[in-house]
């Protein structure tokens, strides 16, 4: 196997986490700002697939309707003379001061509308450059204090915003679905739909949720403690899993946008299992891109952004080695057998059984030894250390 990447392995970056320029909270820049076309060209000659915008990541705030224009042909040049595609497009409803109190649940109706607006030209855009994922990430839309909210009114508005831009992107015909990226927190002190399992029960919300699905970033779920692989997990099992955000983190702190890998490796490595291998019995694969959303150290020059978009992809790629070595493992695979990974798959009733069957089924209950079935060892710690044998490259 390879490890050097290539568009078939649909790896993307953000515009704005290679062009990212190192400003943060406690200092300025320490890098000058990168001009979209090389950021094209220079993640073409890597081997990625494609990249990914805010709408302002491109086309600044307050451009004027040529300068748009001209930036927007600039980009579409360097697209269709790399062949770079832009798999997914996202708008910016943080930045400005205007969304200081967020934008779709802004407690101004007519910063709601802007942003409404500005959802629905920017949806016009992801259309016509062929994206099929649009993003939304309310990283405004949340409260510092409880009473500054009504919270059902904040959900209300929060389900009008997206399913008037899902209804927008029906209306239109466009082949667009939308990905909401639950985040816990930061920038505001809890932001709305914090976690997959947030997202996932405001989405059987929606009356056009069967084009509303999940973006889930590693990060975002570490940063609350949570598993990312069963997040994803979970959304791949509803069928929601649209797009994944993958990055590193190291446990419950701020966003660190670390390398993918980079954070917590296990979970990385089951990750990439779930990603590329799918669950042990079957079921729902994910196939979209492979989405990086880190951010380069602000210690590094242009030669570390580089470096790190490799090591995003690198990192991928020997996961996924590993992750394939691992499932091919004869010894692996009687381990999840005395494990019982694969039992779990027979369902607990047999095909048309009834409750009252179950329930005169002594075997199931009276002649059921507990005690017996008890002293069964699932011997999971074997499993696990093959696992970790296999991500250290010792098979
Ligand atoms: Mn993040």
């Amino acid at each position: 196997m390879t490890l050097s990447p290539a568009p078939a392995d649909k790896f993307t970056f953000g515009l704005r986490t290679v062009g990212w320029t190192g400003a943060d909270p406690f200092g300025v820049a320490t890098r000058k700002a990168l001009d979209p076309v090389e950021a094209v060209h220079r993640l073409s000659e890597l081997g990625a697939y494609g990249i990914t915008f805010h709408d302002n990541d491109l086309v600044p705030f307050d451009a004027s309707a040529s300068e748009r224009e001209l930036i927007l042909k600039n980009f579409r040049a360097a697209l269709a003379e790399t062949g770079l595609k832009v798999p997914m497009v996202t708008t910016n409803l943080f930045s400005h001061p205007v969304f200081k109190d967020g934008g779709f649940t802004s407690n101004d109706r007519s910063v709601r509308r802007f942003a409404l607006s500005k959802v629905l030209r920017n949806i016009d855009l992801a259309a016509e450059l062929g994206a099929e994922t649009f993003v939304m990430w309310g990283g405004r839309e949340g409260s510092e204090y409880d009473g500054s909210k009504d919270l059902a009114a904040a959900l209300d508005r929060m389900k009008e915003g997206v399913d008037t831009a899902a209804g927008y992107i029906k209306d239109k015909g466009y082949n667009l679905r939308i990905a909401l990226e639950p985040k816990p927190n930061e920038p505001r002190g809890d932001i709305f739909l914090p976690t997959v399992g947030h997202g996932l029960a405001f989405i059987a919300q929606l009356e056009h949720g069967d084009i509303v699905g999940l973006n889930p970033e590693t990060g975002h779920e570490q940063m609350a403690g949570l598993n990312f692989t069963h997040g994803i997990a979970q959304a791949l099992w509803a069928g929601k899993l649209f797009h994944i955000d993958l990055n590193g983190q190291r446990g419950i702190k701020y966003d660190q946008d670390l390398v993918f890998g980079h954070g917590d490796l296990t979970s990385a490595f089951f990750t990439v299992d779930l990603l590329e291998n799918g669950f042990p019995g079957g079921g729902p694969k994910y196939d979209g891109p492979r989405h990086f959303d880190y951010k380069p150290s602000r210690t590094d020059g242009y030669d570390g952004v580089w470096e790190s978009a490799k090591a995003n992809m690198a990192m991928y790629l020997l996961l996924k080695e590993r992750a394939l070595a691992f499932r091919a493992d004869p010894e692996v695979q009687e381990a999840l057998k005395t494990s019982g990974v694969f039992e779990l798959g027979e369902s607990t009733l047999a095909a048309g059984e009834s409750t009252a069957d179950l329930l005169a089924d002594a075997a199931a209950f009276e002649d059921f030894d507990a005690d017996k079935a008890a002293e069964r060892s699932f011997a999971f710690v074997r499993l696990n250390q093959l696992a970790i044998e296999h991500l250290l490259g010792a098979h």
